[in-house]
């Protein structure tokens, strides 16, 4: 089963959509393997966000996911990488096709609601920073086989 590190960035939890969007990704059949609401400082926004550093939304950038409270979650199943971030839709929201979370919550870049690892790789890293090991919860769900074939 392969991980990825989602982010219900501060817009999503100053808007009151945490739940709707957290249904969406459940809904999916994915498995939440850890989970808190915490804030990001600049020191963590520049770790997480490291392929971005230098580029002309930057500050913008750190200045958003800084700005109040989010969720991180590690989320777990089936191809999970690839499938929470056609979940997400296009970065651009605006551009984003309706049935995607950004696609039906968001209309702009810089508010984009939801990080979602871009790789497998990318995850581990990410999974890394906002979590240790002890804090992913492996389990199993009756329902698992009714999700997940084999
Ligand atoms: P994604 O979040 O879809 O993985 P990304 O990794 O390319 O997108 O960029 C990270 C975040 O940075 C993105 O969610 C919003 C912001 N961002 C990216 N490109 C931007 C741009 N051209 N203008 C403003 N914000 C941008
Ligand atoms: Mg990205």
């Amino acid at each position: 089963m392969e991980r990825t590190l989602v982010l219900l960035k501060p817009d999503a939890v100053q808007r009151g959509l945490v739940g709707q969007i957290i249904a969406r990704l459940e809904g999916r059949g994915l498995k939440i393997a850890a989970m808190r609401l915490m804030e990001m400082d600049e020191a963590l926004a520049h770790r997480h966000y490291e392929a971005h550093v230098g580029k002309g939304f930057f500050p913008g950038l750190v200045s958003f996911i800084t700005s109040g409270p989010l969720v991180a979650m590690v989320l777990e199943g089936k191809d999970t990488v690839a499938v929470v971030r056609a979940t997400m839709g296009d970065t651009n929201a605006a551009k984003a096709a309706p049935g995607t979370i950004r696609g039906d919550f968001a209309i702009d870049i810089g508010r984009n609601l939801i990080h979602g690892s871009d790789s497998v790789e990318s995850a581990q890293r990410e999974i890394a920073i906002f979590f240790k090991d002890g804090d992913i919860v492996s389990y199993r769900r009756d329902t698992d086989p009714w999700i997940v074939e084999g």
